[in-house]
């Protein structure tokens, strides 16, 4: 066929266009230098399916609840959407024990269900990460019950098996969820190993084969549409080629052993340029036992690895392995600024305080009680929400959700809690109400009650009796009541969520801590170019007459929590107890 030459050059031209990979394209970059890309911009929802929203009366949240809550989400201005495990599992560890990667658990619904979610958050403009978690498999997964059949079975290496060692565990090496981390199988006589769950055998990465099977089952869901990964304790999956035992300095946190592994760099590398530089995607690793100056070499662009990752020590700072400790907000300020200054323009950071492993965010950093909530959670929200990073919102947090009233330990759910109340409390080592009264602050399960989206039985979630009990205040804080309330912590996320997705300056603007002694205020600029906004937060139940560092002068003020104004000539603020302010200077 003559194609006529101005049509040759027009398809030649569409070929080369069609076959340069989105993110490959000329990216602008911002007047302080940052590449701008999507995930940078983006306001970040987690939903954890489960307690999410029922749609089938068996008290279990799924995924056509979660399609049908999706205008609520589009609504407060978030824009993608992370979404907790929804594959097939036997909820040894509420999906984080995957037992097929590319099977929607029956509980949650159908692969035409996430199909349709997928669509539904496509037609939104919103987009879809879903949770990796190939640090370790359920140990119904096929490849394991291969793996543990004999010792020359083709799947053997698929996992971590050893010898004992005079008898006993290969080594000293202990699990997040109480005792060894090793696990004898009696048929081969060997121990497998397992950072966490017995039934979460950890996968082995020094295995080719396996690691091809991964980078297989991540391009089966982003051939799907989904727009990237947030990656379970990602930094855990080279191990220590020599498995020595820990000291018992180590084993006080054995998560930074276990972190960082000689290949850890080797492996990220090949993913990225096996699946995800294939793909215009955003990947976030859970970088638990990770340092902030140890983020750099994951997430420099340069390195071609992540795009960003959960550091822990903002979020793990009211706690030390579950027992709570007193925490002061220098410290707070001191961790976002060590954290700002280990990136440079080549990396990216990540903003959250709260999620489904940790306690309620304003009970943690703010004053759930009945004088203080409302406007601590919207304080809390105002920082979250204009710092210099991703930020991050857990499902309910834009109500303002609390910890949950836990009496017994047959309340909670977690099965690190039953662990250690099994090796801790019932062979006397810890009396029962110390036990009960740390896990009430600081157990995962206060994330984990159900979603109050109205004043019905059990907040709305389910027409059944739900998984975990939901917080009996739900008759109180719940979606239905907040969106009649345009003073609700729900519209003030929407409002600072629509701020920072029309300012700039929030988003990459450099960042820089006014004031980092003061005990109770925390006051900070974020400047682009010519753009210079100012933000004080005063994080306590008392007022305070705070005179503005440097003798600045507010500027302008276009946000305020508790809606008050100021004189915008005074260098003096006179903030009320929780009391955020936002100024255009
Ligand atoms: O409680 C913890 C460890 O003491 C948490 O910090 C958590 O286990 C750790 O951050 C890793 O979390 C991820 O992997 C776990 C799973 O239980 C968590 O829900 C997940 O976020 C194993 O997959
Ligand atoms: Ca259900």
């Amino acid at each position: 066929m003559k194609l006529i030459p101005s049509l040759a050059a027009f398809l030649a031209v569409a070929f080369v266009l069609a076959s340069t990979p989105v993110h490959s394209q000329a990216a602008q970059t911002t007047p302080n230098g940052y590449t701008k890309r999507w995930w940078k911009e983006a306001v970040v929802y987690q939903i954890y399916p489960r307690s999410f929203q029922d749609s089938n009366g068996d008290g279990i949240g799924d995924i056509p609840g979660i399609t049908r809550r999706l205008d609520y989400l589009q609504q407060l201005g978030v824009n993608v959407i992370w979404l907790s495990p929804h594959y097939d599992s036997p909820n040894a560890d509420n999906g984080y024990d995957i037992r097929d990667y590319q099977k929607v658990m029956p509980e949650f619904g159908t692969m035409a269900d996430f199909d349709a979610l997928l669509h539904g958050i496509k037609q939104r403009h919103m987009r879809l990460i879903l949770d990796l978690v190939v640090n370790h498999s359920s140990d119904e997964h096929r490849w394991f019950v291969e793996s543990r059949k004999s010792k020359d079975n083709p799947f053997r290496d698929y996992y971590i098996w050893k010898s004992p060692k005079d008898g006993k565990e290969p080594n000293n090496w202990t699990s997040f969820f109480s005792g060894s981390a090793w696990k004898k199988d009696d048929l081969t006589g060997e121990y497998y190993l397992h950072y966490f769950a017995e039934k979460q055998p950890d996968l082995n990465w020094e295995n080719p084969k396996l690691r091809q099977e991964v980078y297989s089952l991540m391009k089966f869901w982003l051939d799907k549409g989904v727009d990237g990964f947030r990656m379970d304790v990602i930094p855990a999956i080279s191990k220590d080629p020599a498995f020595a035992d820990l000291t018992p300095e180590q084993l006080k946190h054995p998560e930074f052993s276990y972190s960082m592994g000689p290949r850890l760099h080797e492996y990220l590398q090949e993913m990225n340029r096996e699946v995800l530089s294939k793909y215009d995607v955003m990947t976030v690793g859970e970088a638990f036992g990770t340092t902030a100056a140890q983020t750099p070499t994951l997430v420099d662009d340069r390195r071609h690895e992540l795009n960003m990752v959960f550091q822990f020590d903002a979020v793990r700072l009211n706690q030390d392995n579950g027992i709570p400790r007193h925490w002061t907000l220098p410290e707070l300020k001191a961790i976002y600024t060590l954290q700002d200054k280990q990136l440079d323009l080549h990396s990216w950071n990540t903003i959250f305080l709260s999620n489904h492993d940790n306690p309620r965010l304003v009970s943690t950093f703010g004053d759930d009680s009945n004088a203080f909530r409302v406007p601590s959670a919207k304080l809390l929200a105002t920082m979250l929400l204009s710092l210099k990073g991703t930020p991050f919102v857990y499902q309910g947090d834009e109500l303002g959700m609390t910890n949950y009233p836990f009496k017994t330990v047959t309340d909670f759910d977690d099965i690190q809690v039953k662990n250690y109340w099994r090796d801790m409390v019932v062979p006397g080592k810890v009396p029962a109400e110390t036990f009960l009264a740390a896990v009430r602050k600081t157990g995962r399960d206060n994330a984990r009650t159900p979603m109050q989206w109205d004043s019905s039985p059990n907040g709305g979630f389910s027409t059944a009796k739900p998984w975990l009990a939901a917080n009996p205040n739900f008759s109180q804080i719940n979606a239905q009541a907040e969106l009649r309330d345009p003073n609700s912590i729900y519209h003030y996320y929407q409002r600072m969520i629509a701020l920072r997705h029309s300012t700039p300056a929030l988003i990459y603007g450099d960042y820089q801590d006014l004031d980092p002694q003061s005990p109770q205020v925390f006051a900070y600029t974020r400047t682009l170019g010519a753009d210079k906004y100012l933000i004080v937060l005063n994080f306590a139940s008392t007022p305070i007459s705070y005179p503005l560092p440097a003798n600045l002068t507010p500027g302008k003020l276009i946000l305020s929590n508790l809606g008050t104004s100021t004189p915008a000539s005074s260098t003096t603020l006179q903030l009320q107890p929780w009391e955020a302010r936002i100024y255009k200077q």
